[in-house]
């Protein structure tokens, strides 16, 4: 028996023909709102109606870009969406910043809806995230522990619908990620799928099937359909609907859900739909559809209608439910055309959430503490953080139980903390950073890691598409709070592929703080500001400085800070200072990482402790630019050292930037040392040492500037 009420269809049709006008309101003033390109639901309304009507607030949505109609359904005005079409100031989603349908909300009775980027396929990542993230929410060592104890959460979360109860009840949330059918074939997408059926997770994977990429065909990009394609997927559970049948769509819909409320699995609906406007506004349909005619038999509207006056709705009553939408969408749009623009200024907002770390706290240096090896620093302050917040986990490859990660850098965490919380993942470089942008929208810590530099890779599309542009998209309303571990840098022939540097490519996405620390109790301090900051950061770590085997890198060890020190980034540390002089020539070496120990090393050996000061940077972003400007104001020379090939890289951005700011102070160039220009650190040890810098190439380069 169809539980399909008037009410339902009074609604869903209203729903229906106010998107329907939209569509063809922004047609009729192409002139006025092509400006900014859009895409319409036309055509896929009725699933999305269907979709969007049965959601609730305590739901995570991932809707696409085509998905209007679905909006329409969660509650939002036409005016809404016309402010995002317009790019006007107070767009809800993003203020202007972002296109059409691209929404971020965190309405309290609305589903809420973090940022996703506009790159197909690639909000499944983030949306099986949040699935990942509700897992651990119910899990024992969350749940039971933290929710009854009633703890304060950094963050306004709702954690009561994850109660046992609520589950029971079928009314715990859901995550819906909806995906258009050419974006299936996409490898992130894989990823999602694989991490869903793996650990079971309660998200549905809505797949509107036009049939269509933008002009390639489905006989083109593909072997098989969503619906075949999830097949592959063990316990992936996928049904296939008529999607411009919105009885059909609702009853499959309902069923679906009320599903994954109680059993806590994956669903994937594929279904059918027409595609009845153009691609987008700037891409048109008469270009090169060949199939319009067919498509246009398959229009979701007249179904919809008939299914009124089935229900016993008059064609009266329908035309007028009809004719109030249209004036509606005609008088938001007026409306919409008089809103405010954003001013210059509102570019600068929002591009990290504010840090409460912002001072050195703490005790660096307990008396009586034990000298330990970098990694351990590293090693005891997640350990901390995991004892202190149980919204803290960690997972990456390798870090669970029987290895502790390749470096013992999460040795025993695993032990002491569960396999829910210290967990390994497959092979997926995307999945493991993109996944954080789901976690920490529901409330979460998540630390994770990359085995080595040279494999982030992978994950470099997630960390710039969703994870780095999350809070600035969404105006300050969703900051993705996460860490990312790296180990970094060459160390005793580790060849091609496990000694790259990354600094470079990532310095240049804006929207991530970045650490490198040179020691021990700086990796600590910066690991416990990494974790208390509401944005994103990514810790690399030298390899070679871990157990400061490479000789001359004993400095790397530390007298354990104690677990209160936290050390705030964007302060560099003038780890060998001078004095002003006249008589004598001098110096400032700035540098990072293993960079440190060579500069330390080579201005020790040379004798020119008093005439070389260095700079420490400790994080490259936020950098530090005070101290090094006012360090080198005052020695007038100045060389930045790195481990990275040097041409096009941060340390050359730098020294162009010093040596524009300190100019008239300067006595020679700023110059710069990296490593030689070649695709790759061979293995051979002796094509190795020559291909990176070492404390004997730093002294030369001393002496040279020293001389010049
Ligand atoms: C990663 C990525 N590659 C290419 C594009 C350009 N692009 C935008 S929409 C689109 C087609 C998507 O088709 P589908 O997912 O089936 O959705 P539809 O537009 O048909 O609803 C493409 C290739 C993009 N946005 N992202």
């Amino acid at each position: 028996m169809s539980n399909i009420t008037k009410e339902i269809l009074h609604k869903a049709f209203a729903n229906l023909c106010t998107a329907k006008a939209m569509a063809e309101l922004y047609e009729a003033n192409f002139k006025q709102v092509s400006k900014y390109v859009h895409a319409t639901s036309r055509g896929h309304e009725s699933i999305q109606i269907a979709l969007g009507m049965q959601l609730l607030p305590q739901d995570y949505a991932f809707p696409y870009y085509r998905d209007d109609a679905m909006l329409l359904a969660f509650g939002l005005k036409p005016y809404d969406l016309m402010l995002q079409l317009l790019a006007k100031k107070d767009d809800p989603f993003s203020g202007g910043r972002t296109y059409y349908a691209h929404p971020s909300l965190r309405d309290i009775d609305k589903p809420k809806i973090p940022h996703q980027s506009s790159a197909t396929g690639m909000q499944a990542i983030p949306a099986t995230g949040v699935a990942l993230g509700f897992k651990y929410r119910e899990s024992e060592t969350f749940f039971e522990e933290v929710n009854t104890a009633k703890e304060n959460f950094e963050i306004d979360y709702d954690a009561s619908v994850h109660s046992r109860d609520s589950r029971l009840r079928g009314n715990a949330p859901i995550v819906v990620c909806s995906l258009g059918d050419a974006s299936v074939t996409e490898g992130e997408v894989a990823e999602a799928f694989q991490m869903a059926v793996l650990k079971k997770l309660p998200i549905l994977y809505l797949v509107q099937d036009n049939g269509w990429d933008i002009s390639a065909n489905a006989e083109e990009i593909r072997a098989q359909d969503a619906f075949e394609y999830a097949k592959g997927f063990k316990g992936l559970e996928a049904i296939t609907i008529d999607g411009a049948n919105f009885i059909e769509s609702y009853e499959a819909v309902e069923k679906v859900i009320a599903t994954i409320r109680k059993e806590r699995r994956p669903f994937l609906i594929h279904a059918k739909v027409p595609l009845l406007n153009h691609h987008t506004s700037g891409v048109r349909m008469e270009w090169y559809r060949d199939d319009l005619e067919e498509a246009r038999s398959r229009d979701p509207y007249p179904v919809l209608k008939q299914q009124m006056l089935d229900h016993g709705f008059s064609v009266e009553e329908i035309e007028s439910i009809e004719k109030e939408c249209r004036a509606t969408v005609e008088t938001d749009y007026h409306l919409s055309l008089q809103a405010e623009d954003p001013k210059p200024q509102d570019l600068f907002t929002h591009d990290f959430a504010p840090t409460p770390i912002t001072e050195e706290k703490g005790e660096r240096t307990p008396k009586g503490a034990e000298k330990v090896v970098m990694v351990d620093c590293a090693l005891f302050a997640v350990e901390e953080l995991m004892a202190k917040h149980k919204e803290c986990l960690l997972y990456g490859q390798d870090v669970g139980a029987r290895l502790g990660g390749v470096f013992r850098e999460a040795a025993t965490l695993a032990q002491k903390f569960g396999d829910d919380r210290v967990f390994n993942t497959p092979i997926q470089e995307a999945f493991i950073v993109g996944s954080t942008v789901g976690m920490s929208a529901v409330g979460l810590k998540p630390i994770v890691e990359v085995q080595f530099a040279d494999y982030i890779w992978p994950g470099l599309n997630q960390l710039f598409t969703e994870v780095s542009r999350s809070c600035y998209l969404s105006n300050g309303k969703w900051p993705v709070s996460m860490i990312l571990r790296v180990p970094i840098g060459a160390y005793g022939s580790g060849g091609p592929y496990h000694s790259s540097s990354v600094e470079s490519i990532v310095t240049n996405i804006r929207g991530i703080k970045i650490a490198y620390p040179s020691n021990g109790a700086d990796l600590k301090g910066l690991m416990k500001a990494a974790y208390y900051d509401p944005n994103p950061v990514i810790i690399l770590e030298h390899k070679g400085l871990y157990w400061s085997k490479v000789p001359g890198t004993k400095g790397a060890t530390s007298v354990e800070p104690a677990e209160d020190y936290v050390l705030p980034f964007g302060k560099a540390w003038v780890l060998q200072e001078i004095w002003k002089q006249e008589n004598v020539e001098t110096l400032t070496i700035v540098t990072y990482g293993m960079g440190v120990h060579w500069a330390y090393n080579a201005s020790g050996e040379m004798g020119l402790r008093n005439q070389v000061e260095i700079i420490d940077l400790r994080t490259l972003f936020p950098l530090d630019e005070d101290t090094i400007m006012k360090s080198v104001k005052k020695t007038g020379k100045c060389l930045v050292v790195t481990e990275e090939p040097s041409n096009n890289s941060f340390a050359r951005a730098l020294a162009g930037k010093i040596q524009e700011e300190c100019f008239r102070f300067l006595d020679a160039p700023v110059m710069t040392i990296g490593s030689e220009n070649m695709p790759a650190i061979p293995l051979n040890s002796i094509l190795e040492e020559t291909m990176i810098p070492s404390t004997e190439k730093v002294k030369l380069k001393i002496n040279e500037l020293l001389n010049y």
